[in-house]
């Protein structure tokens, strides 16, 4: 399988998060796509293409234009308030009652184009969600050009951005973009297949009403986990995408004997739709040691999950979302890989 990989995140580093009552170093670290590449390369995956240099016409088919200026603009203007070495963070958000709209602080634009305090903007974050971006849309174009199944490692991730907001360490929503780019380029029906630990609550807010992109999310339920406030089962879709979206949550703590259902429930209901293209929004933080999640999920699990998928006997793009166990996340990854691989 070719990994369409660019060394363009690296300088998206240095910020920290807020974890409840502290400031920890961010979890979502460049550190992150070494350990995924030394982990593939020594499985056999060494092919590995860098991606083109593509334009925002697709992001702007997915992304309010106004949003990803402000993705653009963000750091400078703080850097202008601030000076260098910081980050940017919000301090408000637009909630009930309160002005959406941004004026031409970069404060109001960050309370309205941010959902929480887990996107930081540095010197390089731009270029890290550009280059991302193009991660996703060089691997659309190799299965264009014929390639069945490729993995596209994109950093930062994507799955929590929307139309018009970032947050959960995501700015731009890959995968949602190479669905765009895979419905452009000709396919009928796309299906995003979520695995991420998190729910994928960008990514359902982007396809909620249309029916030609099918999303499917095994996540931790909302009742235990963040993004708090979605990912209920009872999220199906409205208008004409009613029934065209699919949450399977489940409790903190669960392993695979209750996770493996959920992805074949999931994956009959992909087959049932009949996609096009299958596109993984592939996170790994459902780990049992991950220090962000909170499931069981062991090592040898994730070769069965990559066997399964691969049982669906799709073309297959794998888009890269969260994961932080830096001392399993290589081998998950590139288990994962292996067993699609082995069909
Ligand atoms: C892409 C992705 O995986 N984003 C995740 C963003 C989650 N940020 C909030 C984390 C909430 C804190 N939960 C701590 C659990 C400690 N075991
Ligand atoms: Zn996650």
């Amino acid at each position: 399988m070719k990994l369409i990989y660019s060394n363009d995140h690296r300088d998206h580093a240095g910020a920290k998060e807020m974890r409840y009552d502290q400031m920890i170093p961010m979890s979502e670290s460049p550190e992150r796509m070494d350990m995924i590449m030394d982990a593939l390369a020594t499985a056999g995956f060494d092919d590995v293409i860098t991606p083109t240099a593509q334009g925002l016409e697709v992001v702007h088919q997915v992304h309010d234009p106004a949003f990803v200026k402000f993705l653009q603009r963000c750091y400078p203007l703080w850097e202008a308030e601030f000076g260098p070495d910081g980050f940017a963070t919000a301090y408000t958000f637009g909630m009930r009652g309160m002005d959406q709209v941004p004026n031409q602080s970069v404060h109001s634009m960050l309370s309205c184009y941010t959902f929480d305090v887990c996107v930081p903007f540095v010197k390089g974050t731009w270029q890290a969600i550009r280059s991302a971006k193009d991660v996703a849309l060089s691997g659309v174009d190799l299965m264009h050009k014929g390639e069945r199944a490729v993995f596209s490692l994109c950093r930062p991730p994507g799955h929590h951005a929307s139309q018009d907001m970032a947050g959960g360490y995501c700015y731009l929503n890959n995968a949602a973009i190479a669905a765009q780019a895979h419905l452009n380029m000709g396919a009928k029906r796309v299906a995003i297949l979520d695995i991420d630990y998190h729910h994928g609550n960008g990514t359902q807010a982007i396809y909620y009403d249309r029916a030609d992109v099918f999303f499917a999310s095994l996540h931790c339920r909302p009742e235990d986990e963040y993004p708090f406030l979605m990912g209920y089962s009872t999220e199906v879709g409205k208008d004409a995408g009613k029934g065209y979206n699919l949450n399977l949550p489940m409790p903190r703590g669960t392993n695979y004997s209750v996770w493996g259902p959920a992805l074949a429930t999931a994956l009959a209901r992909i087959h049932n739709y009949a996609p096009d293209v299958l596109i993984v929004s592939l996170g790994v933080d459902s780990f049992a040691g991950d220090p962000v999640g909170g499931f069981e999920l062991q090592s040898p699990d994730y070769v069965t999950i990559g066997r399964v998928i691969g049982k669906a006997d799709l073309p297959t793009h794998f888009v890269m979302e969260g994961g932080y166990a830096m001392e399993a996340l290589g081998t998950n990854v590139a288990n994962v890989i292996s067993g699609y691989s082995d069909n």
